[in-house]
């Protein structure tokens, strides 16, 4: 039996709040143009071997312990093709930096019945001790996807690095669905990171909050109606963070569709909420890329707005 995440009572209650919070004069103000800056894939210095990384990724630079990092070993062990192909990563590759300066190149490779489902690698330091944590989705072939933390951690051999995995959100429960990391910020104001992401992003998605409790992604929120893919594209960057001064940061993300758009922020009941009344668009979202003060969205029709929360 699935258990319902919502009540009906509670839904009402999340309607009446978000009234509530729509007469408080905040408002999502969309000015068309200019088109949003699109970042190159990959930096002209990225090592040598990233160009064996998988098709359509890219690599990552970093600027702590970790100089790059890229995913490997493209198989079709996993036919989910919600990215655009059923061609997955098998393996996580880093450069890492040492103290000398040089780099030391790492790997870790998946067992046959998971693949990394993923076109990028997020480098975030989540615990802020300066060395960088991956967040990437994991995909089983029985339990469908996770969201999944790795991390340099000193190995047995002569002390020396290796990777190895931090923390782990839970498995979907079913082949051949999938998440969509969305943000990471500290959104609900306790001075740790938090990671949000979207479950199941095409067929009634999930806005999902994690904590960071190694060894476990920890999820603390959710709210159903959200999406941050479109089915069968490469492009992952459907959602953005709006910062205000002296506000928990807001995030940018459509609603199921991908033609409406909500700003939605922890409260202090630790829930999300709707900032502003939602935003209808033109066309289809089809990126989404986070400026000061506000986000540029790309829309499918070529079109793009400048989209600012204001409150
Ligand atoms: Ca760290
Ligand atoms: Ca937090």
């Amino acid at each position: 039996m699935i258990r319902p995440l919502f009540s009906a009572s509670r839904t009402l209650l999340s309607v009446l709040a978000w009234a509530a919070t729509a007469a408080s004069a905040a408002t999502l103000d969309l000015q068309p143009g200019p088109r949003c800056d699109v970042p190159a894939l990959t930096a002209p210095v990225a090592p040598a071997a990233a160009a064996d990384r998988i098709p359509d990724s890219q690599a990552i630079g970093g600027s702590r312990n970790i100089a790059w990092a890229w995913l490997g070993s493209p198989t079709p062990r996993y036919g989910h093709p919600a990215l655009g192909s059923d061609l997955h990563g098998a393996s996580l590759h880093v450069r890492v930096v040492q103290p000398d300066g040089s780099q030391r190149a790492l790997a870790l490779e998946l067992p046959a019945h998971r693949v990394f489902e993923d076109r990028t690698l997020r480098l975030v330091d989540l615990d802020g001790d300066g060395r960088d944590e991956i967040i990437v989705v994991e995909s089983d072939a029985k339990l469908g996807s996770s969201l999944v933390v790795y991390g340099l951690r000193l190995g047995a051999a002569a002390r020396q690095p290796v990777l190895a995995q931090l923390a782990r959100g839970p498995f979907i429960g079913t082949s051949q669905r999938w998440l969509n990391p969305a943000a990471i910020a500290d959104f609900d104001g306790d001075g740790r990171l938090d990671l949000a992401a979207v479950t199941t992003p095409h067929i009634g998605g999930v806005l999902t909050l994690y904590h960071y409790q190694p060894p476990t992604l920890e999820p603390v929120a959710l709210l159903r109606g959200l999406s941050n893919h479109r089915n069968g594209t490469v492009e992952q960057q459907l959602a953005a963070i709006v910062q205000a001064p002296g506000r928990r940061p807001a995030l940018l993300i459509p609603a199921d569709g991908l033609r409406t758009l909500r700003a939605l922020r922890l409260d202090g009941a630790g829930q999300w909420q709707d900032q502003a009344a939602p935003l209808t668009l033109a066309a289809p979202v089809q990126r989404i890329t986070a400026f000061a003060g506000g986000a540029c969205v790309l829309m499918t029709d070529g079109a793009s707005a400048q989209v600012r929360l204001r409150d």
